[in-house]
C-alpha cells in the first residue's frame, strides 16, 4: 500500500508568509494532481508555541492556530486523511513529520499497511529532508516527488546538497509529469 505524505504546505512557508520558499507557489497544482493518485494522503503541519527555542534560529513562523499555519487556500485539503503536527513542544525543532506529538506516524503507517511512502512539500532542506530520513530509518520505501518540493535556500547550494543527502541515504527520486 503506497501513501503521500505532504510535509508542511503552510501559509508561512510560501511568498508572502514569515519563512518562504520562493517557488513554494509552484508545487501546489502538483501535490493537487498528485493528491488524486492515492487512496491514503496524511499532512504534516509546523506547529510551534510562541516560546519555542526554534525561533532563536528563524523568525516566528507557523504558530499553533495562526494564519501562517493554515494549508494555502489553493490546495484540496480535503482529501488529507490525518494533520500531524510537530514542532509542537518549547524544546525542540520538530523538523521531521515522525516528530509528531499527536500521532505516532511509524504506529499509523504500519496499522494501514502502508510499505511506500510518497513524499512531497516543504522545505527541501529541512522537514522534508529530516523526514525523508526517518521515513527510510522506519524501512519504508521512500520516494520523494522532485516537483513537489521547494526550498528555502537560507544558504546558496542548499537545496542541491539535500538532494544529494536524502538520494545517498536511499530514496527514491520520482518526477511528476
Ligand atoms: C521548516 C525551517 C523551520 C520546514 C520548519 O518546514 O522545512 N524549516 N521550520
Ligand atoms: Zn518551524
Amino acid at each position: 500500500m503506497k501513501a503521500l505524505l505532504i510535509v508542511d504546505l503552510q501559509n508561512d512557508f510560501l511568498p508572502g508568509g514569515a519563512l518562504p520558499a520562493a517557488k513554494g507557489r509552484t508545487i501546489i497544482p502538483v501535490v493537487n494532481a498528485l493528491l488524486d493518485q492515492f487512496d491514503l494522503v496524511i499532512a504534516s503541519k509546523d506547529w510551534h508555541p510562541q516560546d519555542s527555542i526554534h525561533f532563536q534560529k528563524w523568525p516566528v513562523h507557523c504558530l499553533a492556530d495562526s494564519a501562517g499555519a493554515a494549508f494555502p487556500e489553493e490546495l484540496h485539503h480535503q482529501k488529507i486523511e490525518t494533520v500531524l503536527l510537530k514542532g509542537t513542544r518549547n524544546s525542540d525543532d520538530g523538523y521531521s513529520a515522525f516528530e509528531a506529538t499527536n500521532l505516532e506516524l511509524t504506529n499509523y503507517l504500519n496499522e494501514k499497511q502502508v510499505d511506500q511512502l510518497y513524499i512531497c512539500g516543504l522545505t527541501t532542506e529541512y522537514c522534508v529532508k529530516n523526514t525523508v530520513f526517518d521515513s527510510l530509518k522506519a524501512g519504508f520505501q521512500t520516494f520523494v516527488v522532485k516537483e513537489a518540493v521547494a526550498a528555502v535556500n537560507a544558504q546558496p547550494g542548499d537545496e542541491e546538497k539535500a538532494w544529494q543527502e536524502m538520494q545517498k541515504a536511499g530514496a527514491i527520486i520520482v518526477h511528476h509529469s
